[in-house]
């Protein structure tokens, strides 16, 4: 029987490329016909057939107060009657900044822009105009968007295409990309003995969520900051998807490494579009129109989107929403852990954003999330969506909970999760 999500899908597919925006919607790697939206309420995503799923996608992370949060739309349309972008300089920049700022000490000044790809983009072109230096350290598996120089051996939805890299970026655009093992300290070790004083910086997701959801061994990222230091290289955090979900102030919080870049987006514009990087001031003052690198963006601290962001960390870190939210998020894990127990999984989360991996041994890196069972994971993400649980659709990703996430709707998920153990 063809339904309506199947009527539309066709129509998406006659006009983008594989019927979607960004890769990752097409559930190609769940081999399934991806479902259309129709609205967001809450902890709720419902398709155009009146079906209703209990979202832990969260639109990839940045939904921390649920679909259509009635501060944040109020915010919003407060601002719409005000204007939507004045491509001049507004306060709701300055003060959403020194929110941003008060959360992430090591951002001594910041810069908005409009994707955590833009802020990618330009984090890596002042790393190299501040130092002077070109080869960057990357590590396979994580993802930075869809920057050329950094679309090597990235997690996302390149892992979940399996693809090495992507076509269209000239072998010159990567020669200077050089690739480490995350939780690999030699790797990297190497990549400077072998390149001693051209590497301008290491860039990495200080919790790994695109290769699915891998966390720092020991002292990793200490280690990092410490080889960083000792060959006058930078130390660049992706937080756009770690930033106010693993902690408010992130995993450089948690781990008490401070980066000299940070790039931050997804939660900070609370489902409008915002990206931002920041860091050491002697660094930033680098950037035009005071400085020779040069950076820019039509809407970037466009007051329709800094709106959404402050009243979306606002109610986020000041209300304390974030700690009874990490608590919902370990009891997910525990009912993960223990509905599963005739299946091997690895299950494990930080703050707000959990994992999880069909396999018996601990992944540590992307090169052992390659290994784990993922025909076991796309027929547990079938026989959840079956169920009315909307997991990410691959297992290359990570998951996400929100305020919507409350007791009533978790005690409807463990009801679920346990039907779908039992038939999986
Ligand atoms: P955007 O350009 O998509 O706003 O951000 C890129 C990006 C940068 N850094 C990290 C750590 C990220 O996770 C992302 C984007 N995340 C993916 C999901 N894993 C976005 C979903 C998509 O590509 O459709």
């Amino acid at each position: 029987m063809s339904n309506r999500s199947s009527e539309i899908f066709k129509k998406a597919q006659a006009i983008f490329p594989g019927g979607v925006n960004s890769p990752v919607r097409a559930f190609k790697s769940v081999k399934k016909t991806p479902f259309i939206v129709e609205k967001g309420e809450g902890a709720y995503l419902t398709d155009v057939d009146g079906n209703s799923y209990i979202d832990f996608v969260c639109s990839w992370g940045p939904l921390v107060l649920g679909h259509a949060n009635e501060e944040v739309v109020a915010a919003i349309t407060e601002q719409l009657s005000k204007g939507t972008s004045y491509g001049a300089t507004c306060e709701l920049e300055v003060t959403l900044g020194n929110l941003i700022k008060k959360y992430y000490p090591s951002m001594e000044m910041l810069r908005f822009v409009n994707s955590g790809t833009e802020a990618a983009m330009s984090i890596l072109r002042l790393a190299r105009g501040f130092t002077g230096n070109n080869k960057i350290i990357k590590f396979s598996g994580c993802y930075h968007g869809h920057v050329d120089s950094l679309l090597v051996q990235a997690g996302s939805g390149l892992a979940t295409l399996s693809l090495p890299g992507s076509a269209g970026v000239p072998e010159h655009f990567v020669k200077d990309t050089l690739i480490s093992q995350f939780n690999n300290l030699e790797s990297v070790e190497k990549h400077f003995e072998e390149n001693k004083n051209q590497i301008c910086a290491i860039i990495l997701e200080p919790i790994m969520g695109n290769a699915g959801f891998i966390k720092p061994k020991d002292n990793f990222l200490k280690s990092l900051r410490e080889l960083c230091d000792k060959n006058n290289a930078l130390l660049i955090f992706d937080e756009v998807m770690t930033g106010f979900r693993v902690a408010p102030g992130g995993a450089q919080e948690i781990y008490d490494v401070k980066p000299d870049l940070t790039m931050l987006g997804k939660v900070v514009g609370g489902g409008l579009p915002v990206g931002v990087f920041g860091g050491r001031k002697e660094i930033m003052e680098h950037l035009a129109p005071i400085g020779a690198v040069y950076q820019a963006g039509t809407l970037s601290g466009n007051p329709l989107a800094m709106s959404a962001g402050l009243a979306t960390l606002k109610n986020w870190v000041e209300n304390d929403n974030f700690s009874k939210t990490q608590k919902f998020t370990q009891s997910l894990v525990q009912a993960f852990r223990e509905f599963s127990n005739d299946h091997s999984m690895q299950v494990d989360s930080e703050g707000t954003m959990f994992g999880i991996f069909f396999g018996e041994e601990p992944v540590e890196s992307f090169e052992d999330a390659l290994k784990t069972d993922t025909e076991k994971f796309i027929n547990f993400f079938d026989l959840a969506l079956k169920n009315g649980l909307y997991f990410a659709p691959s297992p290359y990703e990570a998951g996400f909970l929100s305020v919507s996430h409350d007791n009533e709707v978790m005690e409807k998920t463990y009801k679920k999760l346990e039907e779908v153990f039992s038939s999986l």
